[in-house]
């Protein structure tokens, strides 16, 4: 063997050297940078900003703080409803008794139902060990009373209340959760529906149903890829709702959770008649698909009880377990008595139902257009190497804002992961506002219009949408997947001249993620 002269081995011997003490401060400037800083304001041209020496921000002179942005006087009907935080025990079947956090002590949370134009005022009092918000999620809420800890009001302390208050503008199916440590409180509990009828029934249903899809982890400590049992309502096993031969349903399902369901209708053909509380134009008859519903999206389903026996909505999951524990919702007497079918083809609501005129459409003029790259890697987030999830490379607080004036009709093309990452799918939600999607992978839409408010993009897909800027304000556009945006996905649409007084982070204890 040829031995090394005793130069060149100190030369690899120190290139060695320089290589681990170059390398090792990059990841530790890396790491470093990553640190978020204990206050983030939120407000114009602040995001990521340190506050925490900062006394107060300093808006310019003709901003307004968002507090101001609250519902005017009004002489809508007032519907006054009592939202309690507070821990409880609850059966959820199969003698499995877990301890939720819970609004009036119920899995969901007490029903709200209001009817198109009343103003709801909704008191939170908070009797959890916890600080915590409500936030209305799909409903276009004034920007004060959206219910996002450290944006729009600091989260409400153990011991005190909260006053929401709002018009319901619009019809349809939406839902209510926290939105301070959600990564925590939503499994625990923390969510409830709010319907919005309609002043005058366009169509009569014998019943009107919700049927919320949640899981319960077994791992208090935990935040991805947990082991779940699936739960409909307050169970694991089923649910049953009364219902006769010839009668109508009306049946509202809310992804209430952090999964991915693929619920199945048995028992009779349906009709998918909206979607996130956005009616559908001439729906067509279903049989045989499986509904994908991603979290904190809604389906209102109509159907017709059968002559002879029940219908039964059975829920599936790719992480549940044990893999073949289905909960059902059954619709009329007797047991449920159906397996899960597998294996049939997956709804797709880009070629469901008849086209009709929708006031924004791909021939519409935009005023702003923003594209938006999601991904799922691994790199650095608040001083630890972890997956993160990036928009345009960017991670929270770090994200520039869309910014739009009010009136502004703003586009975004939103795909996932075309260059490098995991195959993750993402869900994107924007507050106070809702999409109207134009293009699924460039192709448009071939059946009804379709608004959402929150969008399921799975690795590879893209989608166009759109949306008017019409309720001014600091909004949050961030993953509903809770591990993806407390690790990174989470950004802001803002209107010119608004500031907000609070501040996210350790400092304010404000933590909306
Ligand atoms: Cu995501």
């Amino acid at each position: 063997m040829k031995h090394l002269p005793g130069r060149t081995l100190k030369i690899v011997g120190l290139t060695l050297i320089m290589i681990l003490v170059v390398g090792g401060s990059v990841l530790y400037v890396a790491a470093r940078r990553s640190v978020i800083p204990d206050g983030i304001n939120m407000s114009s041209d602040m995001n990521g900003m340190d506050m925490s020496n900062i006394a107060m921000t300093t808006p310019s002179a003709n901003s307004i703080s968002l507090t101001a942005l609250v519902a005017g006087e009004s002489d809508a009907p007032v519907k006054t409803f009592t939202l309690t935080t507070q821990t409880a025990k609850i059966d959820i079947g199969n003698g499995k008794t877990v301890d939720a956090y819970t609004y009036n002590g119920t899995l969901p949370g007490s029903e709200i139902r209001v009817q198109q134009g009343d103003m709801v005022v909704v008191n939170l009092v908070n009797k959890l060990p916890v600080s915590t918000t409500i936030h209305w999620h799909g409903i276009s809420v004034p920007n004060a009373e959206d219910g996002v800890a450290g944006l729009t009001q600091d989260a409400v302390q153990p011991g005190k209340s909260y006053t929401y208050r709002f018009i319901a503008k619009d019809v349809g199916t939406y839902w209510y959760h926290s939105h301070q440590d959600t990564l925590e409180q939503l499994p625990l509990g923390l969510y409830g529906a709010i319907i919005v009828e309609p002043k005058v029934e366009a169509v009569h249903y014998d019943h009107d149903y919700t049927v919320a899809l949640h899981e319960w982890r077994d791992s208090g400590d935990c935040a991805q890829d947990c082991p779940e049992v699936l739960m409909m309502n307050d169970r694991i096993d089923h649910v049953s709702f009364a219902a006769k031969a010839g009668e109508s349903i009306h049946l509202r399902i809310i992804a209430a959770g952090d999964e991915f369901h693929y619920p199945v209708l048995v028992g009779a053909p349906f009709k998918v008649i909206a979607l996130d509380g956005h009616d559908l134009n001439a729906p067509t008859e279903l049989n045989n698909v499986e509904l994908p519903i991603g979290t904190a999206q809604r389906y209102d389903l109509s159907f017709v009880m059968p002559e002879h026996g029940n219908v039964t909505l059975i829920d599936g999951a790719n992480r549940a377990v044990p893999g073949n524990q289905h909960p059902t919702a059954v619709f009329g007497d007797g047991q449920p008595n159906v397996t899960y079918p597998d294996n049939l083809p997956l709804f797709d609501f880009s070629t469901y139902g008849t086209p009709t005129a929708d006031p924004i459409t791909l021939d519409s003029h935009f005023n702003v257009q923003f594209s938006m790259e999601l991904s799922s890697q691994l790199g650095f987030y608040n001083g630890h190497f972890t997956m993160t999830f990036p928009i345009n490379n960017q991670t929270y607080p770090n994200i520039p804002s869309i910014k739009v004036n009010q009136g502004d009709l703003v586009k975004i093309h939103v795909s996932n992961n075309a260059g490098v990452g995991f195959p993750i799918p993402h869900a994107m939600h924007l507050h106070g506002h809702f999409f109207t999607v134009l293009a699924h992978n460039g192709k448009p839409l071939s059946g009804s219009p379709v608004h959402l408010d929150t969008l399921i993009v799975s690795s590879g897909e893209s989608y166009d949408v759109a949306f008017l800027a019409d309720n001014p304000g600091l909004w949050m556009l961030h993953c509903h997947i809770l591990a993806h945006d407390a690790q990174g996905m989470d950004m802001m649409l803002e209107y010119p001249n608004i500031y907000t007084p609070y501040t996210i982070g350790t400092a304010s204890g404000n933590n909306p993620f």
